[in-house]
């Protein structure tokens, strides 16, 4: 029988450079600072290196901008010390995973400069002009192409005065979309990846991928999206999201630049709005597009239309997503594991409880969840040490240009600034952001200058060196659960059966292979429960990983995770 991808035994850490480690003093992280910190990474034994972009960018979203694809941006180093980084990580067993982000540049890059330059320029087709709607002059109110709300707040087009014309940008207006229509953009951004690969890198996290295809008419039009409640805009998701050309984009991706050197690679599609059904187009090998997808589901279960309107969670909505993605991709297809990355609040805050009392069980108890289901677990930075929700005072500690836009936007539109800056301290994207907490010194350890944001106030407990030689620790347990991934073939490959499903704090599943059977026992709450009258018929059994020491077997004390071998 053929041997299963290396991948479904993998874990990935997450490495957002800006805010893991600063070498230099001026208050930034950088590649420097990577390569100082990968004892961190051996000793935690994952087997992946997912860099968030690093490459030359004006930084209006940290990155997510990108002037030039074939450079490091010096402040966070050179394409030497990325070089040096392929060859450390490779020397310890582990790959290198760049981000990816071609469905738009930033507004510096040198093809929209040159697209904009003139409606004659031969790259003008390489991004998405248009004139203003029929009938309106250019840049009078609701002149813009389409009514489509940005995901970063504002309509996503933004006129350019000197040609008349508005540009495309789903995100912030600084980061222009791309054409995909256009084969030449498409080959050059091959051209691009190739590049990288044959310098040593072992694939792609690919940002936002399933948005390069937009739902254009034979005529070129973009259509209108439906009205959003209480906004000003429509919807765009309906036009752009895994549009009609995206599998088509994804496997001439891979033809023109995966083709015979698949096997060693992880290809990455991170997809907002992806349903199940799409995912198993996407990741079934046999269509050869990715190996699996990043989907967004279980993090948009506690709010209501924007992320910006919390509500809270509740434990069977979370159970009955992740079962619906395990029963969905149970055959064909593969998926991410993920609470956490430098797009989401912190897990222990947001599914878990970080006051004093239960942090380190609930970070523990949440931990031993992602990591026994079925899908390659991502950490994110920080994420195995327990790092926290920051405090944001006032509007002057957030640097997110999501946060910022969405304040001025909802403030002008007469929302009381108090609730908009309360959901901001909850939701922003500033949470994951805060300088990982290495040492109880100032700055965390992060840097010797001044950090470009503010560290968590509770780093003089919360830290790496605190927590490195106690077996007790957040840290150690992230270790064990990933040996056990790299050990136990039932937690890479095994079935997902989900128990309990409409229990309101217990979250049970077992996972079965080849006769051998995991149950997993996990209590999402401050009660106790007694384990003989949740799940009577499965008693005994022994105990392979946990999370606290087993007072009595017979009761879940709060936020207790238990792996125990039942068949
Ligand atoms: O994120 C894609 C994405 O869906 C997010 O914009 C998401 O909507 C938002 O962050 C949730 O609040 C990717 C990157 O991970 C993100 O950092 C970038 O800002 C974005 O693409 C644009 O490149």
């Amino acid at each position: 029988p053929e041997q299963p991808p290396w991948w479904t035994r993998a874990v990935v850490y997450q490495i957002y450079p800006r805010s893991f480690m600063d070498s230099d003093g001026d208050g930034i992280g950088d590649l420097g600072g990577v390569l100082q910190r990968l004892d961190h990474l051996s000793d935690l034994g994952v087997d992946v290196l997912w860099l968030s972009p690093v490459y030359p960018s004006p930084q209006a979203d940290n990155g997510y901008d990108i002037s030039d694809y074939q450079d490091v941006d010096p402040l966070f180093g050179s394409l030497a010390q990325l070089d040096e980084l392929i060859a450390e990580l490779h020397g310890r067993g582990m790959k290198l995973v760049m981000d990816l982000v071609v469905n738009h540049t930033s507004d510096q890059h040198p093809w929209f400069r040159e697209s904009r330059s003139s409606p004659d320029s031969p790259k003008r087709d390489w991004y998405w002009w248009r004139p203003p709607r029929a009938g309106l002059p250019a840049g009078a109110p609701g002149a813009e192409p389409t009514n489509w709300h940005s995901f970063f707040s504002g309509p996503t087009w933004t006129l350019d005065e000197a040609g008349g014309e508005y540009f495309l940008h789903l995100f912030d207006r600084r980061q222009p979309d791309l054409n995909w229509e256009n084969p030449e953009v498409r080959h050059a951004v091959y051209a691009m990846m190739r590049w990288w690969l044959d310098r040593g890198v072992d694939g792609f996290r690919m940002d936002v991928i399933n948005l390069i295809s937009k739902d254009v008419g034979p005529d070129g039009e973009l259509r209108d999206g439906p009205p959003l409640p209480g906004l000003p805009y429509g919807d765009a998701t309906t036009s752009v999201v895994c549009g009609p050309r995206s599998h088509e984009f994804l496997q001439e991706m891979h033809r023109e630049v995966f083709d015979g050197r698949r096997e060693s690679l992880l290809l990455v599609g991170e997809m907002p709005g992806v349903t199940v059904e799409e995912a198993r187009l996407f990741t079934d090998p046999a269509r050869a597009e990715v190996d699996m997808v990043f989907q967004f589901e279980h993090v948009g279960l506690d709010f209501t239309g924007s992320k910006f309107s919390p509500r809270p969670l509740r434990l069977t909505d979370l159970k009955a997503s992740f079962g619906r993605w395990q029963a969905g991709l149970a055959d064909v297809g593969w998926n991410s594991l993920y609470w956490d990355n430098h797009d989401q609040p912190r897990a222990v805050s947001r599914f878990g409880d970080d006051s004093p009392r239960y942090r380190r069980d609930s970070a523990t108890c949440l931990a031993t969840l992602l990591h026994l289901h079925r899908g390659t677990p991502y950490v994110y930075q920080g994420e195995e040490l327990g790092m926290a929700n920051t405090r944001f005072d006032g509007l002057d500690d957030f640097r997110d240009v999501e946060s910022l836009n969405h304040h001025a936007q909802a403030v002008a539109h007469g929302e009381d600034p108090d609730t908009v800056l309360a959901a901001m301290r909850r939701m922003s994207r500033d949470n994951a952001r805060t300088p990982v907490q290495w040492d109880a010194g100032p700055t965390a350890g992060f840097t010797t200058g001044t950090p470009w944001i503010a560290v968590n106030p509770d780093a003089a407990e919360w830290n790496a060196a605190a927590q490195r030689d106690d077996p007790h620790s957040v840290l150690a347990h992230h270790r064990r659960l990933v040996a056990l991934r790299h050990a136990d073939p039932v937690v890479a490959l095994g079935d997902f059966t989900m128990l309990l499903p409409h229990h309101e704090s217990v979250y049970a599943f077992t996972r079965s292979l080849d006769g051998s059977t995991l149950l997993v026992v996990c209590n999402v709450s401050a009660h106790e429960y007694r384990l003989g009258e949740l799940l009577p018929e499965m008693g005994g059994g022994e105990l392979v990983l946990g999370n606290l020491a087993v007072e009595d077997p017979a009761v879940l004390r709060p936020w207790e995770a238990r792996v125990l071998r039942v068949g």
